[in-house]
Parts: C-alpha cells; sequence; structure tokens
C-alpha cells in the first residue's frame, strides 16, 4: 500500500513537471531593420511613437546615422513580418538587416 502511495506522489511530481514546461515561453529576440524612409529627427519620433507601442514590442532604438531600427520583441505576441507590416503603415519600409542578435552573441 505504501509503495502505491509513493508512486501517486511520483505520477503526480512528473505531471506537475511537465505541466510547467508546457507554459508558453517568453522569449524575447531583437531584430535590426533598415528604413531607407528614416531620414531625419522626425521620422525617428514617427518610428517612435508607432512602433514602439506595437504589440509584442519590448524595446525600440533608432539609429539615425545608419537609418536602423533595432526592435526587441516578444516572440509569442509578433514576428518581423508584423513589425515590417509596421513600418509600412506609417508609410516606411523596413527591411531587416540583422536578425536574432543576442543569440549570436551568446554564442
Ligand atoms: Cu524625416
Amino acid at each position: 500500500m505504501k509503495r502505491l502511495v509513493v508512486a501517486f506522489i511520483c505520477v503526480m511530481c512528473a505531471c506537475s513537471i511537465a505541466f510547467a514546461q508546457d507554459k508558453p515561453k517568453k522569449k524575447k529576440e531583437t531584430v535590426t531593420f533598415y528604413v531607407e524612409e528614416m531620414e531625419c529627427k522626425n521620422c525617428v519620433k514617427k518610428v517612435e511613437k508607432n512602433i514602439a507601442f506595437e504589440k509584442g514590442v519590448a524595446d525600440l532604438r533608432c539609429d539615425l546615422s545608419n537609418r536602423t531600427a533595432k526592435v526587441t520583441y516578444n516572440t509569442s505576441k509578433t514576428s518581423p513580418e508584423k513589425i515590417a507590416a509596421a513600418f509600412k503603415k506609417i508609410g516606411m519600409e523596413a527591411v531587416v538587416a540583422d536578425g536574432n542578435e543576442e543569440s549570436k552573441d551568446k554564442k
């Protein structure tokens, strides 16, 4: 009888571990866009006012001299394609210049 209880507890533990791993992972990735239309401070402001508030965007850094926008986003909520579409909405063409920088740095 005691064995059965121990076995039962083991099964419960295994289940809870499996459930814990099943939770959606909040993974963040960074992608750098090259935005040709971003040529002055007003453009940067426009990007910052719009893209930073897009769903899933966690961080946004614009570089006017390189015309790039570095976007950190939540992979479960958005994608580089969706972010590029958001740029298009404000009249800017965003091309992925470099994706997933963070994981590259770690290697
Ligand atoms: Cu401008």
